[in-house]
C-alpha cells in the first residue's frame, strides 16, 4: 500500500467460539425487547448520559469519513413545545387531509394519532440533522453517502438508548422542515430524525406485533 497517510493497528478483543455463540443469542434478546415508546415518563435523563450516548452514535461508519451529522438535543420546556405545536399542525394534516387511505388503514394497528404529548412529556428530543454538504474556508466540502451514514448513526443510538434502558420513538412527522426553523439551522443541515427520549411511562403500552422470521428476511449462499 503506497499512501502518505497514517495508519494504526487495528485489533479486537477474540471471544472464545462459545463466548461468540452465547454473544448473539443474548444481544438478539435483548434487541428483541426494543419497541418504538409513545407513552414516556417525565423522569430526567441525565444531560452526561446523552452526552455519551451522542459521542457514540457518532462513531458510526461514514462516506469517506465526512461524518455528516449534526445532533441536537433538547431538554428545554419551552422549546419541547414550541415542537409538539409544529409537529402537531403537520400531523393534524397529515391524519385529516394529506394520508391515501392505504396507508392510515396501515397505521391503524399502531393506534397513532395527530396527538403528540410525548414530545413534551419526554425530557429530551433528539433531532438528527444531515449535512448535505460541509463548509470549509475554501466553500463547500462534498459529502457522500449522507442518507446512509445517518441512517447508521441513528441506528447506533437507538441501539444504545435502548441499552441504558430509555426508551425512544423513531417519530418523523413530515415534513420535518419547522425543526430547521425552530432549532436555526443552517442550509446545508436537512433535519432527518426526531427522536424523543425517556423512560417508558409506567403504563406505556405498545401494539402486539410479531416480526418477520429469519425465514422472511435472510438469504444464504453458502
Ligand atoms: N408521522 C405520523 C404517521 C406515521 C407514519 C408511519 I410510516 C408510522 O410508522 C407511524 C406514524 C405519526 O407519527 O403519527
Amino acid at each position: 500500500m503506497s499512501t502518505n497517510h497514517s495508519f494504526i493497528p487495528f485489533k479486537l478483543d477474540p471471544l472464545t467460539p462459545q463466548e461468540l455463540e452465547q454473544q448473539a443469542v443474548e444481544l438478539n434478546q435483548q434487541l428483541q425487547k426494543r419497541r418504538s415508546c409513545r407513552a414516556f415518563s417525565d423522569k430526567p435523563v441525565p444531560r452526561s448520559v446523552i452526552e455519551n450516548l451522542l459521542k457514540l452514535a457518532g462513531s458510526a461508519p461514514s462516506g469517506a469519513h465526512k461524518q455528516p451529522w449534526r445532533f441536537v438535543a433538547i431538554s428545554n420546556p419551552a422549546l419541547k413545545a414550541k415542537i409538539r405545536a409544529a409537529a402537531e399542525q403537520e400531523e393534524k394534516a397529515f391524519y385529516q387531509e394529506r394520508a391515501p387511505q392505504e396507508w392510515l388503514k396501515d397505521l391503524e394497528p399502531l393506534g397513532t394519532q395527530w396527538q403528540k404529548p410525548f414530545l413534551e412529556t419526554a425530557p429530551w428530543l433528539i433531532v438528527i440533522f444531515k449535512k448535505l454538504y460541509g463548509r470549509s474556508s475554501s466553500g463547500k466540502e462534498k459529502y457522500y453517502y449522507v442518507n446512509e451514514s445517518v441512517g447508521i448513526a441513528c441506528g447506533f443510538l437507538i441501539r444504545a438508548l435502548h441499552q441504558c434502558g430509555l426508551a425512544t420513538l423513531t417519530h418523523t412527522p413530515s415534513p420535518l422542515n419547522f425543526l430547521s426553523d425552530i432549532l436555526e439551522r443552517p442550509q446545508n443541515e436537512k433535519p432527518f430524525l426526531l427522536l424523543p427520549v425517556g423512560f417508558p411511562a409506567n403504563d406505556a403500552q405498545v401494539p402486539n406485533l410479531s416480526r418477520k422470521t429469519l425465514d422472511e428476511t435472510s438469504l444464504f449462499f453458502t
